[in-house]
Parts: C-alpha cells; structure tokens; sequence
C-alpha cells in the first residue's frame, strides 16, 4: 500500500532559484532526506571509476539533461542507502524533462508515492545574478558562468516548464515567491508542509 512506500516532494525551478537551500532549511525541521539529483551527478562524475564522467560533465557545462537511466539510477540508490527514518525525501532538481518523466514513471512509480511539486518560481535575472555571485566566490561549479547559465535557463523554459505544467494539471503544484530571501521563501514552504502532514 501506499502507506509504507517512499514518500517524495519533487522540488522544481529555475538554476538558481534556491532550490538546495530552501531543501537545507526544510531537512533540519521536517525530517526529509534531501537528495539533489545534480549534486548526485556531480558526485558520480568525480568518481574516477565512474564510466559516466565525461557524459555528465558535457550535459552540466552546456547545460543539457542527462539520460534519465543514469539519473534514475542514481537517485534510486541513494533513497535505499539513505536510510530515512521517516521515509520522506525531497528530490530537488528532478524531473526536468519528458525523458526524466518517462524514466521515472517506468522505473520509480511503482514504488515511491509522489506527494507534490514545491516550485521555487524566481526570474531569469535574479537566478543568474546569485549563480555569477556564487560562481565568483568560488563554488567551483564549472556551469555557474554567463554562457552555461544562458543555456541551462534555456533548458529550464524549454523542457523543465512543461514537467512542471504536466504536475500541475494534476493539482500536485505548490508555487513559491523565489525572489524573497530565504527565510520567506522557507517560511512559506512551511505552511504547505503543515498542510500535507
Ligand atoms: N540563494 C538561494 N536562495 C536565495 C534567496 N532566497 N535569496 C538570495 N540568495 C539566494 O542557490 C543558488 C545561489 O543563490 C546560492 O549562492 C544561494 O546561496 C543563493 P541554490 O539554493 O543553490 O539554488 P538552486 O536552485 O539549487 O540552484 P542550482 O544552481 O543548484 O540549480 P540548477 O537547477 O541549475 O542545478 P542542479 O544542480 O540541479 O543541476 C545542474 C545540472 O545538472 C543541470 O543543468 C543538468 O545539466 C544536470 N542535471 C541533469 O541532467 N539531470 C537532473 O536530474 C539534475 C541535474
Ligand atoms: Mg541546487
């Protein structure tokens, strides 16, 4: 039943928008495992034994989606060896695109019971502002530069949105102003959470 399964709020918006900081604030109160699925691709591409390295450093630079069987993959891992007490987790970052949702449904759906979308909605300007900002304090994230993110809010717009309309139409969608600071924006996620138990 789906009492014992897996419970998971996607986080969706734009590169910068705060995703992973909204999740670090909502994982010291609510008892959710955060699992991003970038910083999970990040991880596999350091990995010297990994046969994927080169593929996932070519998709984050020119901004473009990974295959979802390497995504899924991953993500499916981590949910088995993160052993969350509550058995709740926030997958930030995921799905972004038609092939992400196709793998996910075929792979995941069976077992994960999908509670939600939480979407950070922030504005192309604000989003690329923070990541120069990051990128220039040194977050070594060779896709935080004009041209990467140019090319990642394309992505965002063009393949990301419509994911975010397809769970909308299922009435899954909790929408947040990303452009406040970042107790707002926590402080407002909040309430949805109280709302869904
Ligand atoms: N900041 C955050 N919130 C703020 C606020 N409210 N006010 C002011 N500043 C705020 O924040 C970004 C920066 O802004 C930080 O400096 C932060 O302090 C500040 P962060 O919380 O990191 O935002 P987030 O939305 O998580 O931004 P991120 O850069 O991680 O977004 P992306 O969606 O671009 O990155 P992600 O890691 O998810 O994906 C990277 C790439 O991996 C993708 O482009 C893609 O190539 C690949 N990918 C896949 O292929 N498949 C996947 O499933 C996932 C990723
Ligand atoms: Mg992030």
């Amino acid at each position: 039943s789906t009492v014992d399964k897996p419970k998971v709020l996607f986080v969706l918006g734009g590169p910068g928008a705060g995703k992973g900081t909204v999740c670090k604030n909502i994982i010291e109160k609510h008892g959710y495992v955060h699992l991003s699925a970038g910083d999970l691709l990040r991880e596999e591409r350091a990995d010297p034994g990994s046969q994927y390295g080169e593929l996932i450093e070519s998709h984050i630079s020119n901004g473009t989606i990974v295959p979802v069987e390497i995504t899924c993959s991953l993500l499916d891992r981590a949910m088995q060896t993160s052993k969350s007490p509550n058995n709740k987790f926030l997958i930030d970052g995921f799905p972004r695109n038609q092939d992400n949702l196709q793998g996910w449904n075929q792979q995941m759906s069976n077992n994960v019971y999908v509670d939600g979308v939480l979407f950070i909605e922030c504005s192309e300007k604000t989003c690329t502002t923070r990541c120069l900002h990051r990128g220039a304090k040194g977050s070594g994230r060779s896709d935080d530069n004009l041209e990467s993110l140019k090319k990642r809010h394309q992505t965002y717009v063009k393949d990301t949105m419509p994911i975010i309309e397809h769970y909308r139409k299922l009435g899954l969608v909790y929408t947040f102003n990303g452009e406040q600071n970042p107790i707002a924006v926590f402080g407002d996620v909040e309430k949805t959470l109280h709302q869904l138990g």
